[in-house]
Formats: structure tokens, C-alpha cells, sequence
């Protein structure tokens, strides 16, 4: 069992190609939900549905979130009457909303909802929210606190951020699964999602630092390829906060919880540094742009 703690576009690609390595029912992924938010009464999971459409072959590979043959008239419709349309909801990703608002209202929980959805889409892996509790990503910017989506799509991460937390993680529990998961698979792999934004607020709750600093084995792919990421402001706001945008920055941004790093061959030169800062290196191709590299990524992380 291997399992993957993932955020959007990067993890479910990981996820797609370690499928093609692995049986895909062996793979778990405890995914992201503080960019999770509520919008027109509906609630919306845009990493677990990543990660569900990626996995079921559904997503649009060029936008990098939503269903594909997608169209708007619901949104164009909305935008007319005035309503809130920054935040794009296509015709059949609705349906997603729709379903998992409907299920939570009547009591079932977000874990719950993933898993039908799931396996209404025929993916084989176990996708785990992260936590069925509220909690929220949010950032201090220049222009004072904002929602995640606020910043990320409304805002286009063009505002100076300032700090990250995550509002509710203090009392919020992970998954029923979570634990477990993390503790009984034979590999954990950190998926190159934006660390500050996917896998911290994952990392901050109850336990799940503890879990993988018990195991001591955790292999992670770096999200930086020479100092960029590959989508999304990872790079820009690392450097706001402080850190070094680069495969060793992140190394050193999550420390001794990742024994084993995963870099690009870009990245070569930084092998040394992170080594000697104690952990293992191994340096191959993680830039999933074709089959064969995806492959190539997956026998890395899984070898
Ligand atoms: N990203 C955008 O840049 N613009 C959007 O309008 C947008 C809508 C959207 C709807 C559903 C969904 O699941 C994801 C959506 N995303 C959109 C992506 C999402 O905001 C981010 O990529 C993730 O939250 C970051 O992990």
C-alpha cells in the first residue's frame, strides 16, 4: 500500500502515473481541503476533485482543474443575473457540487461523499479529505486577510502575502482514515503540490507530523523544477515568506519529515546541500509532461 499526501494538478498526476506502476487499489491519497470553500450554498472540494477527475480520466488536461467538454451556461447565466461568477463552476462539474452538498446536508460526511463520488467515476484508489472537519486556508496580505480562493483565483496570487494559517485546524481531526493510512502503508510519498498552501495544511493537523516522524521513511518529489514551479505561486510565495524558492528550500521547509527527496535533473547541483543536510537524494525526471516520464518518476519514488 503506498500513500500519497496530495494537493491539485501535481499530486494527481503522480497519482496517475505510480496507478500505472502499482494496482491502482493500492494507492491511498489524503488530499488538501483548506482550498475546500462554499459558494452559491454549495460546497467545493477543488483538490479531491482534481485528484477524482485526474484519476477517472475526466479532468481537462490543459486547464488543469475541472471536467473535460466542459461548458458554462450556468455560469454565464449567473453572470448575467449579477451573481458570483469569478470562480467558474462548469455545467458538469455542478454536478459534483450538487451531489456532495446534497449528501452533507443529510449527514454524511465529506469522507463519506468522497468515496461515493469516487466510485461513481470508477477510481480504484482510496481518496481521503484530509480532515471531514472546517478548516480554511488563509492568507495575511498586504491588504489584510483573505480567503484562499479570494487569493488564489479571484486575485490571481498577484497580492503580497504576508503569512499562511489554517482557521479550524486547531480543533479539527483528521480523517477517520488518515492515521491509519499514513501509518500502515509500506511507502508515504508528499506529492509536488505548493508545500505552503497543499501539504502544510495537511501537516498541521492533530498527529499527522507525529505519524510520519514515527516513520522516519518518507519520500517526497520536489514541487520546484530550477527554483519554478510548475503551475501555481509556490516559488513567488516562498520567496515572500522568507524561504529559498528552491528543491533545497523546500527540503529545508519540511526538514527532518522527509527522509528520501525525489529532484529533477535541473536540480542536480542541489544534491550535495540536501544531502548534507541529512537526507537521501535521488535525482531523475519529474516533470510528468509525457507517459514515459510519469513512469519514470513513479519507479523512482516507488524503487
Ligand atoms: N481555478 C481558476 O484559476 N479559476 C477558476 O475559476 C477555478 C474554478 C474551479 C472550480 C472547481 C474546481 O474544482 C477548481 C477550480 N479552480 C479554478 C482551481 C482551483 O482554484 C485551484 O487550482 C486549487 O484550489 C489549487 O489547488
Amino acid at each position: 500500500m503506498i500513500t500519497v499526501l496530495a494537493g491539485g494538478v501535481g499530486a494527481a498526476r503522480l497519482l496517475r502515473a505510480l496507478g500505472a506502476v502499482v494496482e491502482p487499489t493500492e494507492l491511498t491519497a489524503v488530499i488538501n481541503v483548506g482550498d475546500d470553500l462554499v459558494l452559491h450554498g454549495l460546497t467545493i472540494c477543488p483538490d479531491v476533485d482534481t485528484v477524482t477527475y485526474t484519476l477517472a480520466g475526466l479532468n481537462d488536461e490543459a486547464r488543469g482543474w475541472g471536467l473535460t467538454g466542459e461548458s458554462w451556461r450556468v455560469m454565464d447565466e449567473l453572470a448575467a443575473l449579477g451573481g458570483e461568477a469569478w470562480f467558474r463552476l462548469g455545467d458538469r462539474d455542478l454536478a459534483t457540487h450538487l451531489y456532495r452538498s446534497q449528501r452533507l446536508a443529510e449527514g454524511a460526511t465529506k469522507t463519506e461523499v468522497t468515496a461515493e463520488i469516487a466510485r461513481a467515476r470508477g477510481v480504484a484508489a482510496t481518496l481521503l479529505p484530509a480532515s471531514d472537519d472546517p478548516v480554511a486556508t488563509t492568507l495575511e496580505t498586504l491588504e489584510g486577510p483573505m480567503a484562499f480562493q479570494e487569493y488564489f483565483v479571484r486575485r490571481r496570487h498577484e497580492v503580497r502575502v504576508t503569512a499562511v494559517s489554517v482557521t479550524g485546524v486547531a480543533t479539527a481531526r483528521p480523517g477517520p482514515d488518515v492515521l491509519g493510512a499514513i501509518e500502515r502503508a509500506e511507502r508515504v510519498v508528499v506529492a509536488p503540490s505548493n508545500p505552503l498552501l497543499s501539504i502544510d495544511p495537511i501537516l498541521a493537523l492533530g498527529g499527522v507530523r507525529e505519524a510520519l516522524a514515527r516513520r522516519g521513511d518518507v519520500v517526497a518529489v520536489s514541487p520546484l523544477v530550477g527554483g519554478a514551479a510548475l503551475k501555481g505561486p509556490a516559488d513567488r510565495l516562498m520567496r515572500e515568506l522568507g524561504l529559498e524558492a528552491s528543491a533545497a528550500g523546500v527540503a529545508a521547509h519540511y526538514g527532518e519529515l522527509v527522509a528520501t527527496w525525489v529532484i529533477d535533473e535541473i536540480d542536480a547541483g542541489l544534491a550535495g546541500r540536501i544531502e548534507a543536510a541529512g537526507h537521501e537524494v535521488r535525482v531523475t525526471t519529474t516533470v510528468m509532461d509525457d507517459p514515459a516520464r510519469a513512469r519514470a518518476l513513479a519507479e523512482a519514488v516507488l524503487s
